[in-house]
């Protein structure tokens, strides 16, 4: 099976920014991609520059894990270090992949400088766990990446080919949890606890917003506005309450209060299987009526 080292490009040590916000949170996104292609049979690890001081842990890193593919998440603050890693990666002989927001948005721009081989767009589950296929069975050359879905990469001649995005995974109830054991959880928590004073860890309820505004047009997950079960949501507390003795939960989903039923069952389920947490969403609240605000309280 082919192993792959998946990269969270960002130093706190060297954004001022993120000190600034005193609030680390791993990226949900990459612990997805890590459950998945795990569960799939490949091996994983992962690299978080979070508590790291600079570049050399990540060249020490890729010397342990001697890994087959790197993948590197990006968003556009992190966009210059991530392509410094990327280079560090080729420079040791890898195959890089680079995925995440900004890549979605940009695809040719992080195709440009040589050191990246393949770009993931959209949502990126099937597509890293299709190329660590391709790349086990020895054919990852741009003549079969020409028929896959949701990736960007340069033909033999240097231009760049962008391909259609993959449809969106339907039933996100089939997706593993996120692979939270694989970073060092101790640490964030008890980072929020020094800073804040609580521990705070991310959850996801749903993919994609069906509003379809045009800032969103280039967005991960689109309009392909897709949920959770309620139940699926509660047990994912549960578990977390009691693995990591959590006191608030941050909704990172692309927008809330959709629909009233989910969120009444989401809570009552929570309330019943004593999993129920406070926690924050990123959405303003404006648009919800106070009763819906009152369900969210009870959580
Ligand atoms: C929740 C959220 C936050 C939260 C939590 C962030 C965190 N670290 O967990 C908070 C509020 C803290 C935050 C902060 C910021 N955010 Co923010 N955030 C989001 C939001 C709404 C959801 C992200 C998320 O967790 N999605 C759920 C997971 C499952 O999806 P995902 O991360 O996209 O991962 C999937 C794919 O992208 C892909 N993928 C991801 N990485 C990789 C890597 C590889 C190799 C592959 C193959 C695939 C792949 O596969 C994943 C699974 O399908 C997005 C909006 C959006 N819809 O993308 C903005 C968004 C990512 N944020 C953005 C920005 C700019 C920021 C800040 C820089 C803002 C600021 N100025 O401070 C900071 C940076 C913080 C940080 N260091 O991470 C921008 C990025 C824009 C860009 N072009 O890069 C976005 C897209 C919002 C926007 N529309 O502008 N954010
Ligand atoms: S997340 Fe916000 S901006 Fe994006 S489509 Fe939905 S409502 Fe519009």
């Amino acid at each position: 099976m082919a192993k792959l080292l998946l990269v969270h490009p960002l130093f706190l040590s060297k954004s001022p920014e993120e000190q600034a916000a005193d609030s680390p949170y791993f990226p949900l996104g990459l612990l997805y991609l890590a459950g998945y292609v795990r569960e799939q049979g490949h091996e994983v690890a992962i690299f978080d520059g979070t508590f790291e001081t600079d570049e050399t842990a990540f060249t020490r890193c890729l010397a342990a894990e001697s890994p087959d593919v790197v993948g590197i998440s990006a968003l556009l603050p992190t966009k210059t270090m991530a392509l410094t890693l990327a280079q560090l990666a080729k420079d040791a002989g890898k195959i890089v992949i680079l995925g995440g927001p900004d890549p979605t948005k940009d695809p040719a721009s992080y195709l440009a400088p040589a050191q990246v081989d393949i770009v993931v767009h959209h949502e990126g589950e099937q597509t890293i766990l299709a190329l660590l296929d391709l790349f086990e069975a020895g054919k990852l050359t741009p003549a079969v990446l020409q028929a896959e879905p949701g990736i960007a990469f340069r033909e033999e001649d240097g231009r760049i080919h962008i391909n259609q995005p993959r449809p969106p995974i339907e039933n996100l109830d089939t997706l593993p949890l996120p692979a939270r054991d694989l970073i060092d959880m101790e640490r964030y928590l008890h980072t929020w606890q020094e800073n804040k004073g609580y521990a705070s860890l991310t959850i996801t309820t749903s993919r994609g917003c069906p509003y379809g505004c045009d800032w969103c047009r280039d967005a991960v997950h689109g309009a392909s506005f897709r949920q959770r079960s309620p139940e699926s949501v509660a047990a994912e507390m549960k578990l977390l309450k009691e693995t990591y003795q959590i006191d608030r939960l941050r909704v990172v989903d692309d927008v809330d209060g959709i629909s009233r039923e989910w969120i009444e069952t989401w809570a009552e389920t929570a309330e019943a299987l004593d999993a129920a947490i406070p926690f924050e969403a990123l959405n303003d609240l404006e648009r919800q009526d106070i009763p819906l605000l009152d369900v969210r309280d009870s959580l």
